[in-house]
């Protein structure tokens, strides 16, 4: 009997598979399915086991889609555009591309390792100046429509390292490298005004399949919030603020008003007195070098000072105080807010801190104080949104150069479609400037261009793209990157030029993905999506028809796998001893896909056994004719249950009832006809590519690939709901069980023909005369002997 050797098994098929790839997209079915994954940022560190858990789950979905004949697209590329990366080039001076190159080498390795049935022709890599040319046409695209703009905005800003710091380099308020406190400055920046699509982007989420926690997350995200603006003129002056509330029917309980410590009116009213003018600018500075998330964590103690001015309710034409606090944001709403203590737990704090007034008073009916405050003209009906514009810039090397051109005196100027892309200019060093520019910025022969509109010197932006960027397109480049050839030098608009394969593969079918991934990422390919639509490149309002989040996979301590626990589990080593068909079964075995669970080393030694039992049962089996009957019905079953478990990715009850058959198979030796082995092995393959390929090449000494062949049907008549079960007696004892479907089960001649086929009633009649058969039909048979 042959042995299981895993490693002669898979180098075997990877040769194999690589010559003659089963996996490749077709679009010749004419039903298509598109399985979208999150593809990874290539870090150094190679495959971790966030991703050996995460890409099989779909890759199943696929395999069997396949199958199932459906032309299936199931693609994968490099979001490598990033920080780590341009941190590691710094340090080691190695340029980027080198880098990338290197990671995504070792990436597709390891991938390919795991059996991930990816369409290799497609591999899209954010950072080859071929993808990030459209990047760039996008942006221009947005840019000509409005939907671009320049800024002045504050970024994170360590003063020590003398650079900008993306979010997540800011750890606790301190610089990710060198631990000194981040302050905040100004620059000016590009952003993108998906505020305007605010509306569309919580509303159309009626038209996909998301979880709804999901859904929930995004329309927070967005926050879209009814109210009234309302005007407070102030006391002695020309000038009138507008507050913003969701809550006019308290109005007749405010004490004060409170302004952002940005708002405009501040430096338009000098006051008088010189103390007031101090505290208050002293006060404007230091908010300046907070956080929004600092300014607005409810906990921390709230801060003000008097402004010196006073303003008049204009329903009931009190005088209040004006106060300043950055407990309000300038980004939201007016920047200025009513305090209403009685109503308001925020605005009580504050009262009670600087000893201001509070007044009990009833709720005004919300329906008749707002009418009222509009047929007076005190204020008007009023959406806010808690979504900002999406800030663009970035000032770091390794990102998409932005595509625009400052002229002097034509302003900014994308640079002409013909001329792109704008490539990355190779650079001594990647520290950025220390001025808060980018390092493109130091590259003279970069920056200096003429303007592409009148012809007189002009700059060229120096910021780059986020790494949002490009990811919010590469579910469309997918659909036709094995098109675009040579790479090619084809100036053609690639949205026109592959329409057809877009509307073929649109919308994704499936996007499995991360939690970090809800709000920006889905948020942001969502927009461009909806833009891309609104200018006639891509089909459909929504890019993703459905959209499922798996979980995490935890040490086998409990805790979230990391260096400093010294808890992580390579997938690699994984693989060096189980082999890949084991990790991928175990992985999917240990609980639903969108759970938080602990590895367990254990397990994984249980799905080993579990295909070497496989493995032995397969090279026992027999070629025969005789008619199988104790597994037929349970084999459909479990060819309902895998189906049906596959396509709502409940892998793990899949595994579990597979895992169920072959312990009652390995009972009852030889109780599958080839035929029916056949059947099993199938619904393995997707689950188990490596074995069940060899175990369908070898002893069932099949021609084609197992991944190629059709997938199982089961009879519905087989399943248990039509079958019967009929005792065997000799002498009276009980010796056996027949599951017969019910028709057979009333004829006479027909059971006994079956259970005189049995092992344990031949067993039994050997050499012995049978001397009368009772029978009840569907019930029983008993031999006398
Ligand atoms: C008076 C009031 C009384 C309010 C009350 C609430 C409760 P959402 O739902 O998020 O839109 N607000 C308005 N602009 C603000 C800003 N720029 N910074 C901080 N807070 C601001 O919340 C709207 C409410 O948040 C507004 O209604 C305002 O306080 C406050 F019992 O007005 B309210
Ligand atoms: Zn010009």
């Amino acid at each position: 009997m042959k042995k299981y050797n895993f490693k002669e098994i898979e180098s075997k098929w990877l040769k194999i598979w690589e010559k003659r790839p089963c996996t490749r997209t077709s679009t010749v079915q004419g039903k298509k399915f598109y399985a979208l994954t999150e593809f990874p940022y290539p870090s150094g560190k190679g495959l971790h086991m966030g991703h050996a858990f995460t890409y099989p789950i779909l890759d199943i979905l696929a395999r069997k889609k396949r199958m199932e004949g459906y032309d299936v697209l199931h693609p994968i590329g490099w979001d490598a555009f990033g920080l780590p990366t341009e941190n590691y080039a710094l340090k080691t001076g190695t340029h980027p591309t080198t880098v990338t190159k290197r990671n995504t080498d070792r990436f597709r390795e390891q991938m390919k390792r795991l059996a991930l049935s990816y369409d290799w022709d497609r591999e899209v890599n954010t950072t080859d100046p071929v993808y990030y040319r459209w990047t760039q046409w996008i942006f221009i695209q947005l840019f000509k429509h409005g939907l671009a703009y320049k800024k002045k905005m504050p970024i994170n800003w360590c003063p020590s390292c003398k650079i900008g710091l993306a979010n997540e380099e800011v750890i606790n308020g301190k610089c990710e490298r060198c631990g000194a406190g981040v302050s905040r400055r100004e620059l000016d920046q590009w952003l993108l005004r998906i505020t305007d699509y605010a509306d569309r982007l919580a509303d159309e989420l009626d038209l996909v399949d998301y979880p709804d926690y999901v859904k929930a997350a995004q329309r927070n995200w967005i926050g879209r919030s009814e109210g009234v603006e309302i005007k407070f003129s102030i006391f002695n002056s020309q000038f009138s603020i507008p507050v913003f509330t969701t809550r006019p029917d308290t109005i007749h309980g405010a004490t004060f008003m409170v302004l952002a410590p940005e708002h405009p009116i501040i430096k338009k009213i000098r006051n008088p007195k010189f103390e007031i003018r101090n505290k208050l600018s002293a006060y404007v500075k230091q908010a300046k070098d907070k956080s929004d998330l600092d300014r607005q964590t409810e906990t921390k103690e709230k801060t003000g000072v008097f402004t010196g001015l006073y303003c008049i309710n204009p329903v009931n034409k009190e005088k209040i105080p004006v106060w300043v606090a950055d407990y309000v944001v300038m980004e939201y709403g007016t920047g200025a807010v009513m305090g209403v203590p009685f109503y308001d737990e925020r605005d009580m704090a504050f009262v009670k801190k600087y000893k201001l007034a509070v007044k009990k008073v009833p709720l005004e009916n919300m329906k008749e104080i707002t009418r009222k405050i509009i047929k007076n003209g005190w204020g008007s009906h009023k959406v806010n949104y808690h979504l900002r514009d999406w800030i663009f810039s970035r000032q770091h090397y390794w990102g998409e150069p932005i595509p625009m051109v400052n002229c002097p005196k034509c302003g900014w100027v994308p640079v002409p479609e013909k001329d792109l892309p704008v490539k990355l200019p190779k650079v001594e060093k990647y520290q950025p400037t220390g001025t808060g520019e980018s390092p493109l910025a130091a590259i003279r022969e970069w920056v200096e261009v003429s303007c592409p509109e009148c012809g007189q010197p002009a700059r060229r932006e120096t910021d780059t793209m986020p790494n949002w960027a490009g990811s919010s397109w590469y579910y469309l480049a997918y659909a036709f990157w094995d098109k675009l050839g040579a790479k090619s030098e084809d100036k053609k608009n690639v949205f026109i030029k592959y329409k057809k394969l877009l509307d073929y593969w649109l919308p994704v079918d499936i996007y499995l993905g991360g939690a970090e991934h809800t709000t920006l990422h889905l948020l942001y390919s969502r927009f461009w999506h909806k833009f891309l639509n609104d200018i006639g490149m891509v089909p459909g309002k929504e890019p993703y028809q459905a959209r499922r989040q798996h979980g995490v996979i935890l040490g086998e301590d409990g805790y979230r796998m990391s260096k400093s626990r010294g808890n992580i589990i390579n997938p690699e080593e994984v693989m060096e001893k189980y082999g890949a068909d084991v990790l991928r079964l175990y992985l999917l075995f240990m609980g639903p896909y969108d759970q938080t669970m602990p590895w367990n080393t254990k397990g994984v030694e249980g799905c080993a056994r579990f295909l070497k039992r496989v493995w032995n049962i397969y090279q026992k089996i027999y070629a025969s004719s005789q008619e199988r009957l104790r597994l037929t019905p349970q084999l459909h079953r479990l060819v309902k249950k895998v189906s049906e478990d596959i396509d709502s990715l409940k892998h793990n009850t899949a595994i579990a009832a597979m895992m169920e058959f072959i312990n009652s198979w390995s009972r009852q030796e030889n109780s599958l006809s080839l035929k029916e082995a056949a059947i099993f092995l199938k619904l393995l393959s997707p689950f188990a590519p490596y074995i069940t390929e060899e175990i369908w090449s070898g002893f069932l000494n099949k021609k084609t690939s197992i991944h190629q062949q059709k997938w199982p049907q089961y009879e519905p008549e087989l399943t248990k709901e039509n079958m019967v079960t009929i005792i065997v007696q000799i002498n009276g004892k009980l010796r056996e069980k027949l599951e017969v479907q019910s028709a057979k089960s009333k004829e006479k001649s027909e059971i006994e023909k079956l259970a005189k086929r049995t092992k344990k009633v031949q067993k039994y009649l050997k050499n012995k005369k049978v001397k009368k058969v009772i029978f009840l039909p569907s019930r029983l048979i008993n031999f006398v002997i």
